[in-house]
């Protein structure tokens, strides 16, 4: 074992992780298993054990970028060896469910990429599994990961301290315009069997997540509206991020461009939700305005570090947004970082997960979001969809 792979904290109990699926998200939790413990104290120490993919030769050359100590071809092996006390699934929404009911029933703890799964069927299925499991000390969480954001938390406890009264509105968007290309190539995004959804489940599930992570509230109803653009995409010869080369031959896009709804939260207040991968010049515009009875709060991940606090109560002559750099020793997770001003990234989200999951596993605690949060959020995606279908009629999310 090579130091790249163990954590170097002396005298922590080691904590085996397998990884499945090693892309975009995989190189992220990769990249989050070993930054978490040299930045932050951590209880246990992570161990990069395996890497799981479907190709030997191409999980192999994964695991040697990324730093596992081995790499595998079959899951359901890697779930069940002795050295391995965690699950990290980065795979796309169809295998979620399989997956980490395998690997819970294995007394292996779980962290599942969002959505949590392809359908509330499965998120249930999930839900159980994960309850089951709890009650043998086996914890399971879902990656949203943008609750991690410094600036998000930061806007969750304003808004538990009443800085800006009760929350009355919220406006939640995520904008990304990888898609409004109508040459981008089709991808395993774009494929309904494989992911579930399109813009909805992809992005829009971290609106819905952000938006009950930040007011602690969950969604009554919905009332949705689904579109798809660009009906025919080029097939990719080669895949590359998010990105492919495309081929000559075209094929079907079986899920949504964009995705739209107006809801409710169970106080009543009024939200509007748009995900889109069709929004030219929006990169990763995960964006939140949450309006209350004295105050209004504002984020944007395209800004990362910063939070806007408007405060009612203020002089009128010299009122205004305040524009919040979120990068004070005091500011969460931010005592293991940089000097002020130095800014964290997309990444940092990820390692700052880690490390709350990691400190979860070792006191026992639930680490949230927990599965019953991703059924929630998917009950939320599914209630949208229905409502689509039925002329945007209102449609409970249930419970
Ligand atoms: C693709 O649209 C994607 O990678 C999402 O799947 C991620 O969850 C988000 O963080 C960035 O965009």
């Amino acid at each position: 074992m090579t130091s790249e792979q163990t954590a170097t904290r002396p005298g922590s109990r080691r904590l085996g992780v397998a990884m499945i699926g090693y892309s975009f998200m995989g190189r992220a939790h990769s990249h989050a298993w070993r930054s978490a413990p040299r930045f932050f104290d951590l209880p246990l120490a992570p161990e990069l054990t395996v890497l799981v993919g479907r190709s030997a030769e191409a999980a192999q050359a994964a695991a040697d970028q990324l730093g596992w100590a081995e790499a595998e071809t079959d899951w359901r092996s890697a779930v069940n060896r002795e050295d391995i006390d965690v699950v990290d699934i980065c795979t796309p929404g169809n295998t979620h469910a399989e997956i980490a009911a395998a690997a819970l029933a294995a007394g292996k703890h779980v962290l599942v990429e969002k959505p949590m799964a392809n359908t509330v069927a499965e998120a249930e299925s999930m839900a159980r599994a994960a309850r089951d499991a709890q009650s043998r000390g086996v914890q399971a969480m879902v990656g949203f990961t943008y609750r991690r954001v410094p600036a998000v938390q930061l806007a969750r406890q304003l808004v538990a301290q009443g800085r800006i009264g009760d929350v009355r509105q919220v406006r939640a968007q995520y904008l990304q315009d990888w898609l409004a290309d109508e040459n981008s190539p089709l991808s395993w995004r774009l494929d309904k069997e494989v992911a579930g959804s399109g813009a909805l489940g992809d992005i829009g599930a971290h609106a819905v997540d952000l938006t009950t992570f930040i007011t602690g509230e969950r969604f009554a109803g919905v009332s949705g509206m689904l579109d798809t653009f660009v009906r025919e995409r080029p097939v990719a010869e080669s895949f590359r991020g998010l990105h492919g080369t495309a081929g000559d031959q075209r094929g079907p896009v079986t899920v949504d461009d964009a995705a739209l709804a107006m809801a409710r939260l169970e106080s009543g207040a009024p939200v509007t939700l748009e995900a889109t991968r069709y929004a030219w010049g929006r990169k990763n515009a995960l964006r939140i305005e949450v309006s209350g009875t004295s105050g209004a709060l504002a984020f944007d991940f395209e800004d990362m570090n910063v939070l806007h606090l408007y405060e009612a109560n203020a002089d009128a002559l010299t009122s205004g947004f305040r524009r919040i750099l979120v990068t004070e020793p005091d500011h969460p997770y931010l005592e293991a970082w940089w000097p002020p001003g130095h800014g964290l990234g997309y990444e940092h989200s990820f390692t700052h997960q880690v490390v709350d999951f990691v400190r979860a596993l070792a006191s026992g605690e639930q680490p949230t979001p927990s599965f019953e949060d991703g059924l929630h959020v998917q009950r939320v995606l599914d209630a949208v969809e229905r409502s689509a279908g039925n002329s945007s009629a209102w449609t409970s999310v249930g419970t």
